[in-house]
């Protein structure tokens, strides 16, 4: 990989880690956040490696723990972060909250906390892309526990069927809320799964971007080419609880530990140091320009009015 698309890769990364260290200072603020927070810290190799893989015009559903997928995907993080403060200033105007954010503008279409519930949906805007012969693909993300819903299962095989442009990204990060994955399911690999369809499923380190990155390239080169979809899982760990009201007592501290010392950032701020990429000072210049950028989006969340209640029946279809 170019010096210059590991240096993107990196700095997505930053953006996502600053951005969610703020929003956990912000939580122990009481009445600061409305509503459940739910973070991705220590799973950004998965978000930025993929959507660093996608074009504008690709189109990414996303679950309850988004803000990764959409900050690579290139949303704004003002707006991000006013939604998530629930301002009228936010993408969706103050109405989704955290959880539900859409930001159209960069084709993040969709958030949906319903577990399993974004997979049939990609596979319509895949097949919407397949039917007007755009060149584009969708990538859905989910966790390992959406792998255990019918819906996933479902979706593999219509998908499969129709060799539709969709790459299935799951974020196997051992948990599902408190529930280890061995404790609902018998398979050690989500990946083994695709071969039930006939479709290709790759394994990847989720804690290595660049490796992301590849598998995402290889899978989207195949959506393109009429060859259908892949499901690629990609391997890490919740390094936060479920949200940040969980205080993770069923996560034993040691395999935090362990979990930590692979960092994903760490791990590509070392590579590009030893391969001379970037210097130490130029690490420390873009840690600040990033500090910069997540305290520009909390005042400008903080300064945002709240929405009137009567805008609540605005963007109202019925
Ligand atoms: C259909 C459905 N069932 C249960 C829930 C409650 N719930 C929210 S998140 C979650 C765990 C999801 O785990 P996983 O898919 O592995 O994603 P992760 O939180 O680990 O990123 C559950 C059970 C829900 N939102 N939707």
């Amino acid at each position: 990989m170019e010096n210059k698309k590991k240096i993107e890769l990196y700095r997505s990364m930053l953006l996502i880690r600053h951005f969610e260290e703020k929003l956990t200072e912000l939580c122990r603020i009481e009445r600061k956040l409305p509503g459940m927070v739910i973070l991705c810290t220590g799973q950004e190799a998965v978000a930025a490696g993929t959507c660093a893989a996608l074009e504008k015009d690709d189109v990414i559903i996303s679950n309850h723990r988004s803000h990764g997928h959409l900050l690579a995907k290139g949303a704004e993080p003002n707006t991000v972060m006013a939604e998530i403060f629930g301002k009228k200033t936010g993408c969706n105007k103050g109405k989704s909250g955290t959880l539900h954010i859409a930001v159209p503008e960069v084709n993040a279409l969709c958030t949906t906390t319903v577990v399993g519930g974004g997979i049939p949906i990609a596979v319509g805007t895949a097949f919407a892309q397949q039917y007007k012969k755009r060149r584009q693909v969708t990538v859905c993300f989910f966790g390992n526990g959406a792998a255990d819903e019918g819906s996933f299962h479902e979706s593999l095989n219509m998908a499969a069927l129709w060799n539709l442009p969709v790459i299935f990204v799951c974020e196997n990060n051992v948990y599902s809320g408190a529930q280890r994955m061995e404790e609902h399911t018998k398979v050690k690999d989500i990946a083994a799964r695709a071969a039930g369809y006939a479709m290709p499923g790759v394994v990847v380190d989720g804690n290595d971007a660049e490796a992301v990155f590849k598998a995402t390239t290889e899978a989207r080169l195949r959506c393109l080419a009429g060859e259908g979809p892949t499901l690629i899982e990609c391997k890490t760990y919740r390094w936060r609880g479920h949200g940040e009201a969980d205080h993770q007592a069923y996560q034993p501290k040691d395999e935090i530990a362990r979990w930590m010392e692979r960092c994903p950032v760490k791990k590509i701020e070392r590579e590009l140091l030893a391969a001379g990429a970037i210097s130490n000072q130029e690490i420390s210049e873009l840690e600040e320009s990033i500090a910069k950028i997540v305290e520009d989006a909390v005042r400008f969340a903080e300064e945002s009015p709240w929405p009137a209640p009567l805008e609540a029946l605005d963007d109202v279809y019925v």
